[in-house]
């Protein structure tokens, strides 16, 4: 007997992306929902080849449900989250309203599954921002090795990290540019055809932004409270996969090429570093794939123990979707939770 799991915001981005991934893996599920909001109930949404009819989320009854994977937006989930938990069905977060709760582990299976057991509190786990979990994927293997101070990194994020309608308008800015067409930024708070925005997420009062005091904050839970972290988060007109150049001090001596070799077997990352034209990877190559990408580590000269990389990961998969059912696997793999079918 397999598991029943609503997909909660089946008509977004990162919605769609998460039943697709579910069917891609084999998923043990011999239920799927597709729940959104009134609104959008009626719609198709797509299991693999199996056509579903999206539900309100107001008409499932989640006594019945095992895991909700929620992506469905943060106000959503505030309601949301805690009812669909009381009812017994284990809660999977894409939002960033239950990440710092100190009763809700945050998850990046690769970097830190063991905190899972903490679910019981609540039935919820947090799924954590894009940029901070492509980000935790390279760096834990190095922590591991070297024990990491402190991190500088500044990202280049692509329009979906806005979602669908952040994407239109990368789209109609950039046919508007040559067709002389007046290009009023909605979404943004700039153009973003042909540009770059250094603003995502509203303004903190010390002057950075919550995506960059997310990648802080959610660093030092999912990975170590004394790791240093300060980023610069930048939008760029790319439809899919966030990068990130980052600059890692070290508490212990390691090369470029020690750190390769860790790279090369460690779980989710992908290595590639050649040095010579095309020998590394771009957002276009890792749009659609699950790796954490990382190339052109070298030696950062200026520090002690400092390294240098680059590093790619399609932002609705590792950075949303697929982490999500990575976090329902360890659920099911660890025997943590079983089916209310085969219990009945
Ligand atoms: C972006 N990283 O690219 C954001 C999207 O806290 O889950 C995800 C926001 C979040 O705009």
């Amino acid at each position: 007997m397999g598991y029943t799991v609503a997909v909660v915001g089946a008509t977004g981005n990162v919605g769609r992306e998460a039943l697709d991934i579910l069917a891609e893996r084999g998923f043990p599920a011999d239920t799927v929902l597709a729940v959104a909001s009134r609104r959008s109930a009626g719609q198709d949404a797509y299991f693999g080849d199996t056509k579903l009819k999206v539900v309100a989320l107001d008409n499932v009854d989640f006594s019945k449900v095992d895991i909700a994977i929620m992506s469905a937006g943060g106000d959503i989930s505030r309601e949301w989250a805690p009812k669909i938990g009381a009812a017994g069905c284990v809660v999977i977060d894409n939002s960033s309203a239950f990440r710092m709760d100190s009763q809700v582990p945050l998850i990046v299976p690769e970097v830190n599954a063991d905190a899972i057991e903490g679910f019981r509190q609540k039935n919820i786990i947090a799924n954590p921002n894009c940029s901070t979990a492509q980000l935790v994927v390279a760096l834990k293997p190095l922590h591991d090795a070297a024990t990491i101070k402190r991190v500088v990194v500044s990202t280049y994020q692509s329009v979906s990290g806005a979602g669908k309608e952040a994407m239109d308008e990368l789209f109609s800015q950039t046919k508007s540019v040559f067709s002389v067409g007046e290009i009023k930024p909605e979404k943004f708070p700039k153009r973003i055809a042909f540009n770059a925005i250094p603003h995502i997420d509203v303004f903190m009062e010390d002057g950075y932004t919550k995506e960059e005091w997310k990648m802080m904050a959610e660093t030092k839970k999912i990975l170590d409270p004394k790791i240093k972290l300060t980023a610069t988060c930048v939008r760029i007109p790319v439809f899919v996969s966030h990068s990130e150049a980052v600059n890692v001090e070290f508490e212990n001596p390691i090369t470029a090429e020690e750190a390769k070799g860790i790279l090369r077997n460690a779980p989710g990352c992908l290595l590639i570093d050649k040095h010579e034209d095309g020998g590394y990877i771009t957002p276009h190559e890792a749009a659609g794939e699950d790796a954490t990408y990382i190339s052109r580590v070298r030696e950062d000269a200026t520090a002690e123990n400092g390294l240098t990389f680059w590093c790619v990961s399609d932002n609705l998969r590792k950075g949303a979707a697929l982490n999500t059912v990575q976090i329902a696997e360890v659920l099911v793999n660890r025997g943590l939770i079983e089916p209310k079918q085969a219990a009945a």
